[in-house]
């Protein structure tokens, strides 16, 4: 989690493969495009920052977080990727849907994990307000979707070694 002394964009890039060749997976959740899309570009231009190319990275969007289970299923099973990133932001509202997107969201994701294939890297924002939304999507606690591209390119060399 995100922390006054975790920035989600420091990262040291000397400890971060080459990204060249790799294929990555984008899953981006509709739901507060503000928030989501930011996360989105910060990613894919981490990827390419560090060698990755166009044609290799597949994004494909999702209504809404719940759906990005699925949507990350399909790109293990059928996009030939080497990682999958899923992004999605879930405010707090009202109702209890919070906890039950949120609950449910993460569970798919860390089974797709289980499965010992393609990791599925975790861009899913679960926050109490709007606040915290933009001080991690490239406000004061940097961006996401940077750390989420980093990680993909570490997991991918993590399956190669
Ligand atoms: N999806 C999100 O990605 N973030 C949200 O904050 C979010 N809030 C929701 C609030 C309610 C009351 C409902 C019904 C859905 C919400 N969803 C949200 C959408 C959810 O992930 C999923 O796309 C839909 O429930 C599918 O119909």
């Amino acid at each position: 989690m995100a922390t006054a002394y975790h920035h989600l964009s420091d990262y040291d890039a000397s400890t971060v493969p080459t990204a060249s060749g790799m294929r990555f997976g984008v899953v981006v959740a509709d739901w507060n495009d503000r928030f989501t899309y930011s996360m989105a570009d910060a990613a894919i231009a981490t990827l390419k920052e560090h060698g990755a190319t166009d044609e290799n990275i597949i994004v494909k969007h999702v209504p809404g977080s719940f759906e990005l289970v699925f949507g990350a299923t399909w790109m293990v099973n059928e996009a030939k990727v080497d990682a999958v990133i899923a992004i999605g932001c879930v405010i707090r509202g009202d109702t209890p849907h919070f906890d039950y997107i949120c609950q449910g969201t993460t569970q798919g994701l860390a089974e797709l994990n289980l499965r010992g294939t393609v990791p599925v890297i975790y861009g899913l924002l679960t926050c109490n307000n709007m606040e915290q939304a933009e001080a991690r999507t490239g406000g004061i606690l940097g961006n996401k979707g940077t750390e989420c591209a980093v990680t993909a390119i570490k997991m991918i060399d993590y399956k190669r070694h």
